[in-house]
């Protein structure tokens, strides 16, 4: 019998707005995914690498709690979940920034104008970390989707969510007015890898470097 072969578990987003670059990247890196429809995981034929497809909510967790070793996922997830895991490198790709809005031609001079607000997000945490900072005191409501629309319904006065081109805030009659997390996909990794799996981390993070090198 021969000793198992080490390999990287590395959890990407199963669908959604990070999962085609994530794909991309691993091709880029000369690694052969065969992405079945519908395949929880897969495994690349050329390099020794096991991928997940998970929600990118789900990713810090996994990762923490080792059943994958590492992830592709938003900062903006990273650092709301709060998990125990690495930020190692930054990949190029899913940029995003969470901000701040308020219905436009509404007076806002700075953080103190949320004083006393309701503010709908989806990020509580990385929301009330802002107004700590700003020693600003306001209610967060938390949903789950279709943010934007919180203040044309009457949920709330101001928003705090992700924004890239920022034609969502236009279509809902808001105006950005803080941002507060600049975001983009990055590798995390739990601490605690064998010597064999930071090896091919490293290798990894090499090829990473190279494609991020060659693009700029
Ligand atoms: O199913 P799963 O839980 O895995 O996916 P999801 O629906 O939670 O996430 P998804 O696929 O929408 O986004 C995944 C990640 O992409 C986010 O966590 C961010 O790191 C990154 N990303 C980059 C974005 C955006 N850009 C973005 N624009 N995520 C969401 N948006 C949304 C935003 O919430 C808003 O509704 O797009 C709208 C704003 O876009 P603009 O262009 O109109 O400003
Ligand atoms: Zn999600």
């Amino acid at each position: 019998t021969t000793a198992p072969v080490t390999k990287l578990r590395l959890a990407i987003q199963k669908s959604g707005r990070l999962h085609d670059d994530s794909m991309r990247l691993l091709k880029e890196c000369g690694i052969d995914i065969s992405n079945g429809v519908n395949k929880l995981k897969s495994e690349a034929s050329n390099f020794p690498l096991e991928v997940f497809f998970l929600r990118d909510d789900d990713i810090p967790q996994y990762v923490e709690d080792k059943v994958a070793d590492i992830g592709f996922v938003g900062e903006n997830v990273v650092y709301e979940k709060k998990k125990k895991v690495e930020v190692v490198e930054k990949l190029g790709f899913g940029k995003c920034r969470l901000s701040i809005a308020v219905p436009k031609g509404e007076d806002y001079a700075s953080a103190a104008s949320l004083q006393g607000k309701r503010i709908a997000t989806s990020y509580p945490v990385l929301v009330q970390d802002f107004l700590n900072q700003q020693g600003v005191q306001a209610e967060i409501h938390e949903i789950s989707g279709s943010v934007e629309i919180a203040p044309g319904i009457g949920l709330a006065s101001a928003i705090c969510d992700l924004v890239s081109s920022g034609s969502t805030l236009f279509m809902n009659g808001l105006q950005e007015v803080e941002t507060i997390l600049q975001s983009q996909a990055v590798l995390i990794t739990s601490a605690g890898l064998s010597e064999e799996q930071q090896a091919i981390l490293n290798k990894l993070m090499f090829r990473i470097q190279a494609v991020k090198k060659a693009k700029n």
